[in-house]
């Protein structure tokens, strides 16, 4: 396989994004072809399950009109749920998804891409919370995020210092091992794969982000905040149990090291 014709997958995960679908992806695309100096291919993954305004017409106009953009669409309710069918769909070598607000700058994603593709990381995540990032957003949400992380690492040993940003990679192997044991579908789904990921000795990159809040949310704050909770202590209960047991905590990888576009 040569390097140019490898592949790179951008999942838009879309719930109700009538509005700000048409505002993303144009810029997206845009990017992804003058501005992000990646030399790979790429597809933008339009991830619809449950929209019940326009989101589906405008996800399929520009579908007929790009060549590089595909819909995928269920009934199923969840972010995560909706990264997970589109990554597992895809036959690119690394696969990302970003919120379709772009709150992320799209500056850190070429090195996000990179961290991947090089072999260097198994999965790179973007963070707002590491020296070098910048983050815009109201006092509430950055407690909520910065009490969340703590938390996170206390309970479930996580070492990232930010779970929840809506800007990852992953390689294929990574992706195919992981996700089938990852069983939230919804917010927590971003936790719940890192945290696998550290147990079973995948290495995790973080990449600091310019992150500027878009007030719009589909998060109800309490709500996820309380599904949170309870996924990390279900996971919690989960290494109490692998530990009891001293069963290694899950399989984990071959060592490949395999660069992307390397000759098989
Ligand atoms: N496919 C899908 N996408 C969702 C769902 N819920 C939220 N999203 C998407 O997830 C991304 C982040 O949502 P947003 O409301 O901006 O979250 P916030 O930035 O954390 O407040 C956006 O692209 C949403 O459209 C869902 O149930 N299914
Ligand atoms: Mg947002």
């Amino acid at each position: 396989m040569s390097v140019a014709r490898a592949m790179i997958s951008v999942t838009l995960p879309v719930l109700n994004e009538q509005t700000r679908l048409p505002r993303s992806l144009p810029r997206l695309g845009q990017f992804l072809r003058d501005g992000a100096r990646l030399p790979f291919e790429f597809e933008i993954v339009i991830a619809d399950n449950g929209s019940t305004d326009r989101t589906q017409e405008v996800a399929e106009r520009f579908c007929r009109e790009l060549p590089e953009v595909r819909v995928v669409q269920f009934s199923e309710r969840g972010r995560g749920g909706a990264v997970k069918r589109a990554w597992l769909g895809s036959e690119a070598e690394v696969l990302t998804y970003m919120d379709v607000d772009l709150a992320t700058d799209l500056d850190a994603f070429p090195a996000l891409v990179v961290a991947v593709a090089s072999g260097r990381a198994d999965i790179a995540i973007g963070s707002r919370l590491m020296a070098g990032s910048e983050t815009n957003r109201g006092w509430r949400r950055e407690l909520i995020s910065r009490v969340y992380v703590r938390l996170a690492r206390a309970v479930c040993r996580l070492r990232c210092s930010d779970a929840q940003c809506g800007f990852k990679a992953i390689s294929r192997f990574a992706a195919q091992t992981l996700l089938p044991q990852v069983e939230d579908n919804g917010w927590f789904f971003d936790t719940e794969l890192l945290v696998r990921a550290q147990w079973a000795g995948w290495r995790i990159a973080e990449v600091p982000v310019k992150w500027t809040e878009d007030r719009d949310s589909r998060v109800k704050i309490f709500r996820t905040a309380w599904e949170d909770v309870r996924g990390l202590m279900r996971l919690r209960r989960e290494l109490a149990r692998n530990r009891k047991a001293e069963k290694p905590d899950l399989a984990g990888p071959e060592p490949s090291g395999k660069k992307m576009g390397a000759k098989k």
